[in-house]
């Protein structure tokens, strides 16, 4: 167990909702009410919420289709389109002049788009998509900055039905590659780099080495000047974005498709093999993504400025930078840069220069900057801020305190959202103005969210600890693994016979009935908000030529949640240089996130009997704590001994 989670089982503070406002939900008797309403009436109110909220080309008439569970279709015989839905709606509402997007870059400049401007260009950008070739189903690989053209990429994409797969801009070639071939992109949309610490982080040169193998599902790529940076050119397959745009009209009729239309894919870590495509489809992502934003962060388009810190490239950045943001007419921020650059109190001053009322950052972000010390936020008037919301991991009880005190003065309710790539938006988080909040808990699940907490044999726990589980289907759950039907039923239901999903994590009930989530309860660590699969980083560790055999286990980190460590049996005598070089191994593999903390060599690794490794041995190995697991079924007990004397 972790640090932050051994305190988590001793925290009792209370925090009641700030009075004098009135949240979208009003009460925890209004929340209750809605609750029971699912419980009751299930397909209505899922009806009228999905009526009131999106705007439908076609209407539905079906609300959920089980027949072939665990592959729910959700409003199927209805149509719509996404983009419409985020932009054309609000401009023939007449807020076509109001902000959607204001982007600001690492140097400080800031762009503002319009509602109106940011359909001219969706209009633009899916135009040109279309000239090169591509259809609605066919897939699109978007590796960006965070540049507002990321978000055009992607509504874009939309209005085609053309289905994204956002590629985080730190995976290397390689991991670029596979999600390219995956997923069997037609097309890439990159820029040639971004803005980073002051520097370049260059994007273009990453997609030519990802296409130099393989990937002959690519016809082109599409490509944002934007950094600077000199970038080869290939003739025929790369295409200047600007030069492609500009040439097209600003009208794109949006095609209206089948509520169930793919909408994206975005790969995330698993417990076994390469990282996992979830597939998401239109009507039930969208709706959830702006009813969440309602309820969890009581989101006010007319006044609100909305800032997600999370990058493009992860589901938050997805469902909270872009989609959520935007399908309510609102205002979002994206920045493009480090949060310390030029200091600690870079986010502090975005906050402060343009009034940003709800901010949603991650944990370990909270802890570098609490690190970093209070006079950082104390020089920026933050008293614009409202609501502050967190997720990504596990908060420390001292990270939220000083979230609300130093950041949110005391006024601001902390949202504490727990939900998954896979959930699509938030399942577990308190109404921000309604639901009294616990430091380190993110409290209930949202109305029609059927979470609880089971024993292993699937029975419900009135208090205590138990795998976290969703009973019903909710609107925006995935709806399988790319290209691997059998993979999506075995990660998410076998665990329970079909009965329920199983969302990989643990979790616990307190007296009050609030929930407690602990962290994943199988093979994947959680690197500064990150997921990331032991298997896939041992993998990375054995292609290296010297590896014979690897380990990877997390173990608790102050800023980073968690770090990861590996431990490595050699073909060879190690040597000093070794670690170095299979920590850059790693990341020309997979990515900079992944690179491990510690690299420890090692005889054997321990296994039992049976050959499996003895995880939870080498992580109290890893975190230097007495061993407590039993290591009676241990093939060999002297590896224990030799592991803990080789000590970094
Ligand atoms: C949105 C996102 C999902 C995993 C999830 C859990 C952890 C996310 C959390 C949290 C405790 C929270 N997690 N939010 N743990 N409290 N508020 O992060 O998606 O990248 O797929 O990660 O993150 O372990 O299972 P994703």
């Amino acid at each position: 167990m972790s640090e932050a989670i051994t305190t988590v089982l001793d925290e009792t503070r209370i925090f009641n909702p700030p009075q004098g406002h009135q949240g979208h939900i009003a009460s925890m008797q209004e929340y209750r009410t809605l609750r029971q309403q699912f419980e009751t009436d299930f397909d209505t109110t899922w009806r009228e919420l999905a009526r009131e909220h999106l705007s439908w080309r076609e209407p539905f008439t079906r609300v959920l289709n089980s027949e072939n569970a665990p592959f729910f279709r959700w409003f199927e015989d209805g149509k719509l389109n996404l983009s419409e839905n985020c932009l054309d709606r609000h401009v023939e509402a007449g807020l076509g002049e109001r902000t959607a997007i204001i982007w600001e870059s690492e140097a400080g400049e800031v762009r503002r788009y319009s509602y109106n401007k940011l359909l001219s260009e969706v209009c633009r950008a899916a135009n040109a998509m279309r000239e090169l070739g591509v259809e609605s189903g066919d897939r699109v690989i978007i590796y960006m900055p965070m540049i507002v053209e990321a978000a055009i990429a992607m509504l874009a994409c939309t209005r085609i039905g053309a289905v994204h797969s956002v590629v985080f801009g730190a995976f290397s070639p390689l991991a670029l590659r596979d999600r390219i071939e995956d997923a069997g992109a037609k097309l890439v949309i990159t820029a040639d780099g971004g803005g980073r610490r002051g520097g370049v982080h260059a994007l273009k040169p990453n997609v030519d080495e990802a296409l130099s193998e393989g990937c002959r599902s690519v016809a082109h790529v599409l490509v944002v000047r934007h950094a600077g940076n000199e970038v080869e050119w290939s003739q025929g397959r790369d295409i200047n974005w600007h030069d492609a745009l500009n040439v097209q009209p600003d009208h794109c009729e949006p095609l209206a498709v089948e509520s169930e239309h793919p909408l994206f894919i975005l790969y995330t870590s698993g417990s076994t093999g390469k990282p996992k495509g979830i597939l998401h489809s239109t009507a039930g992502y969208l709706l959830w993504a702006r009813v969440t934003m309602r309820w969890s962060f009581d989101f006010r388009p007319e006044t609100d400025i909305f800032w997600c810190t999370a990058d493009v490239g992860w589901i938050t950045g997805h469902t909270y930078s872009v989609y959520g943001p935007l399908a309510n007419g609102g205002t979002t921020l994206m920045y493009e840069g480090v949060p310390t650059y030029p200091d600690p109190g870079r986010l502090w001053k975005i906050c402060a220069d343009h009034g940003v009322t709800i901010f949603y950052t991650a944990p370990t972000a909270i802890r570098a900057l609490n690190k970093a010390g209070d006079e950082w936020p104390n020089k920026h008037d933050l008293s614009s801020l409202r609501v502050l919301g967190t997720v990504g991991e596990p908060i420390n009880p001292e990270a939220w305190m000083w979230y609300h005190d130093v950041i949110g003065k005391g006024r601001c309710p902390i949202v504490d959202t727990w939900w998954q790539t896979e959930t699509g938006g938030h399942m577990l988080a308190p109404l921000p103005f309604a639901t009294p909040t616990k430091p380190g808990s993110a409290t209930f699940p949202l109305p029609g969210i059927d979470a609880d907490i089971v024993d292993e044999a699937g029975l419900p726990i009135t208090e205590g600890g138990g795998l976290l589980i969703i009973r019903k289907p909710w609107p925006s759950m995935l709806r399988g693994v790319w290209g691997d039907d059998q993979r999506y039923i075995d990660t998410y239901w076998k665990e329970f016979d079909g009965r329920y999903y199983f969302a990989g994590d643990g979790a616990r009930r307190d007296e009050d009935g609030y929930f407690w989530v602990m962290g994943r309860v199988d093979d994947v660590l959680n690197v500064s908000g990150h997921r990331l699969g032991t298997m896939e980083l041992e993998s990375a560790l054995v292609s290296h030529e010297a590896v014979a055999e690897a380990a990877v286990v997390g173990r608790p980190d102050a800023i980073k949640g968690e770090a990861i460590c590996a431990f490595v049996v050699l073909k060879c005598e190690p040597d000093d240089s070794l670690v170095e070089e299979l920590r850059a191994h790693v990341s020309k593999e997979i990515g900079a996130i992944a690179k491990p903390d510690d690299i420890r060599f090692a005889d054997s690794l321990p296994k039992t009997r049976s050959g499996k490794i003895m995880r939870r041995l080498l992580r109290d190995i890893a975190a230097g704590r007495e061993i407590t697991s039993d290591i009676s079924t241990l093939e060999d007990q002297s590896v224990v001994q030799k592991i803990q004397q080789d000590r970094p």
